[in-house]
């Protein structure tokens, strides 16, 4: 779907269970988004494609998941201007810990945001992206600001013995 401000790309298939989350939340916030599988090693000319036209395509923050030697965030961000969010997931043989440092550790002079392994990365990934479009959108800014305020109205004074 061209001219949705964020765009969302992960390496597979497998990646969908924990990108789903920055979807969620996204679509909670009223954002529309469109999701991609967009390999960096196993479909490179799709990367290039979407990476190369994805400021032209409308997108205006890429969030970007994969796992293992985690690539695909640190190549879509050399192609294109737009801000990345990078979504390290958690990968079976370490725990997602090289998916985080693969993602992480960019050079200097291109960033990746890189939030957390796994749901908590995604979740945080949509809301930095709704933070960053609500600048100059008020009523999402609103939005933000109600989701924000509702999260805190459900933390309970005192634990309870319910779980
Ligand atoms: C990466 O390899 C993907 O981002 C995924 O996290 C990982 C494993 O992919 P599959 O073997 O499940 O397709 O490219």
């Amino acid at each position: 779907m061209a001219g949705t401000p964020i765009a969302i790309i992960m390496g597979s298939q497998s990646d969908w269970s924990t990108m789903r989350h920055a979807a969620e939340t996204l679509e909670a916030l009223g954002l529309a988004y469109d999701a991609r599988i967009v390999s960096a090693h196993r479909t490179p000319d799709r990367l290039y494609a979407f990476a190369k036209t994805a400021k032209a395509d409308g997108f205006q923050v890429i969030i970007a998941g994969a796992g293992g030697a985690a690539h695909l965030p640190g190549m879509t961000a050399a192609m294109t201007p737009l801000p990345v969010f990078g979504v390290p997931v958690e990968s079976k043989a370490l725990s997602g810990q090289d998916s985080l440092l693969s993602i992480v550790q960019m050079p200097a002079g291109i960033p990746v945001g890189t939030l957390a392994i796994g749901r908590a990365g995604a979740v945080n990934a949509a809301l930095l992206a709704a933070a960053v479009l609500a600048l100059h959108d008020p009523a999402l800014a609103e939005r933000l600001d109600t989701w924000r305020k509702r999260q805190s109205d459900s933390v309970a004074e005192r634990p309870s013995d319910e779980s």
